[in-house]
């Protein structure tokens, strides 16, 4: 494991160093591009089972199957599992809607099933600036309708100018006692390199949304004692494995999109190293052996976009169970990666002909996914 000290004496090596030492060789990267996979190659059949508007992330519910949706404009809805139709969730914080910022995760605590826990991440702005915010809620569920009560803000992301790069990815810990968020770097690029900043991080709360005991940088002085790993740009796939690894989608800048393992104290190199480049083609040095970067498991170029990531625990699709998928955004598609333990294989994109925000594992084991924008269709996916 690389560790966060040595990863930002290798940055200032290398800033005071011959570019020859970080050249971006393309023979070098593990950067790839999916097989991709259309209507006849689909081992599974899509149904159409609901629509929202500018949907963003989804969660069913322990127990019932019930799922809940967030729509990007500040709408939460509970859909039945065995009616099919939806119900507005009241209670819901006011949410600042602006570039890519708005309601938007939402995930079930590990107390859910005992008292409605469920965590939600939106973005909060106001006098020019903005950041995101997590929050703790009960769900309470009656024959006409559903609320959120006892809101409260847990945790806070640095408000900074901007509209982009929030991440504000949820996952709970399987410890149940942590909760993992993904906070962006806002398009700020240095930040994620800062160590007294939460921004371009993972950060690692308690369930009252305190940094975590025990986090790898809680000693260093000036450091922020929530931060679990940094180097990150913007990470909106955050998936524990059930082997308990901690696996994250990220998109990166022109190309170099990444799923990363996600170890404690690691670098994952941004803006120092991607295996894309600055848009309008700037180079950025491509991971390379002692760079001090931890390299991704696997990377795209051209991009894909990754907007969510699952990785599969059911045995509707047995080929499949331990794999990672990643809703593609620009790829317009579902990303099957091949996952054996820490290990990626081989990667197929199957073309949806749309871009896809979300994807989650449903109660029986199909595939769900969320359409992006508009009128975005809820899919579900089962063996053909
Ligand atoms: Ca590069």
């Amino acid at each position: 494991m690389r560790l966060i000290g040595l990863g930002l004496a290798a940055a200032l090596l290398a800033g005071c160093s011959a570019d020859t030492e970080r050249r971006d060789d393309p023979a070098e990267s593990s950067t790839s591009t999916p097989t991709k996979v259309g209507d006849s190659g689909r081992p599974f059949a899509v149904e159409e089972v609901g629509n929202f508007d500018d949907p963003w992330a989804m969660t069913f519910l322990p127990g019932s199957g019930d799922l809940l949706v967030t729509e990007r404009s500040g709408t939460l809805h509970l859909r039945d599992a065995d009616s099919g139709e939806t119900v507005q969730v009241s209670g819901v914080p006011d949410v600042t809607v602006a570039g890519q910022g708005g309601l938007g995760d939402v995930v079930t605590g590990p107390t859910f099933e005992d008292d409605g826990t469920v965590y939600l991440s939106w973005v909060e702005g106001g006098g020019g600036v903005s950041g995101a915010a997590v929050g703790r809620a009960r769900l309470e569920t009656t024959a006409s309708g559903a609320s959120l009560e006892g809101l409260e803000v847990i945790w806070r992301q640095p408000k900074v100018s901007g509209t982009g790069h929030f991440s504000h990815r949820l996952a709970v810990a399987p410890d149940g006692e942590h909760l993992f968020v993904s906070s962006g770097e806002r398009q700020k690029k240095t930040p994620a390199q800062d160590t007294s900043s939460t921004l371009g991080k993972i950060v690692r709360l308690t369930l009252d949304g305190d940094p975590a005991p025990g986090n790898p940088l809680a000693d260093e002085s000036g450091a922020a004692p929530e931060i679990w790993s940094l180097g990150h740009r913007n990470v909106l796939g955050l998936e524990f494995a059930a082997d308990g690894t901690l696996w994250a989608s990220e998109m990166g800048p022109e190309g170099g999109d990444e799923l990363n393992r996600v170890e404690a104290g690691g670098n994952y190199g941004w803006p120092e190293a991607s295996n894309g480049s600055d848009y309008g083609g700037g180079d950025i040095p491509d991971y390379a052996e002692g760079d001090g970067f931890v390299a991704p498991a696997a990377s795209w170029t051209p991009s894909i976009s990754p907007g969510s990531l699952m990785i599969y625990t059911g045995d509707l699709f047995p080929d499949w169970t331990g794999d990672a998928f990643l809703g593609a955004l620009s790829g317009e598609g579902l990303v099957h990666v091949d996952l054996d333990g820490t290990t990626t294989g081989d990667d197929q994109i199957f073309d949806l002909g749309e871009r896809i925000r979300a994807v989650e594992q449903g109660p029986d084991g199909a595939i769900w996914l969320l359409e992006d924008e508009g009128s975005g269709r809820l899919l579900r996916l089962t063996p053909a």
